[in-house]
């Protein structure tokens, strides 16, 4: 076992139906630690730069609508990065599986998602599904000062005369 993060988020229709308090006291059964959070708001920019790895599906365009909260008029997700021993399986128990019909019944997806008529998985939340995956997902959803741990190198740049940190 390791240490590892791992990036959560509680999507558009997780918000919509009030489930927040609800998923972070199911998640709090991993017992990791919460290293940053914050609310968010999706760009389709954002929302294509997470979903990367599947440019290609048919199901792209509709995801990065629910991810960017046009689906449920929500234009919010809330993010939160977990840390501690085995961080990333752990989460991905509570979360359950991807398609919230076949997830077990007592995870996150399996009581919350549903499949739209249009076919869309609204299940949830989203949580990282390898190490490289962590990395990648945390680095684009959070500055490394928003961060409370020392996960990944950084570099001090100048922003209008202000220093500030970003990933190396
Ligand atoms: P996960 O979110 O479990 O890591 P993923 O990375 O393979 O799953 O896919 C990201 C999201 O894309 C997933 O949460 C819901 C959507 N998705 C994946 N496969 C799908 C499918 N066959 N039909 C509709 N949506 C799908
Ligand atoms: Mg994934």
């Amino acid at each position: 076992m390791a240490i590892e993060s791992t990036l959560v988020l509680i999507k558009p229709d997780g918000l919509k139906k009030s489930l927040t308090g609800n998923i972070l006291t199911r998640l709090s059964e991993a017992k990791l630690v919460i290293i940053g959070a914050k609310v968010v708001h999706v760009t389709p920019e954002l929302a294509m730069g997470h979903y990367e790895h599947l440019k290609e599906k048919p199901f792209f365009p509709e995801l990065v609508r629910y991810l960017t909260g046009e689906i449920h008029n929500i234009r919010r997700v809330i993010a939160f990065v977990y840390h501690g021993e085995d961080a990333i399986q752990r989460i991905r128990d509570l979360v359950g599986s991807t398609n919230p019909e076949e997830a077990n019944p007592v995870s996150i997806r399996g009581a919350y998602g549903r499949i739209t008529t249009s076919g869309v998985f609204e299940n949830i939340v989203h949580a990282s599904s390898s190490r490289e995956d962590a990395e990648k997902e945390i680095k684009l959803w959070f500055k490394p000062r928003e961060i409370v741990e020392k996960l990944y190198p950084v570099k001090e740049v100048m922003l209008n005369n202000v220093k500030e940190e970003v990933w190396e």
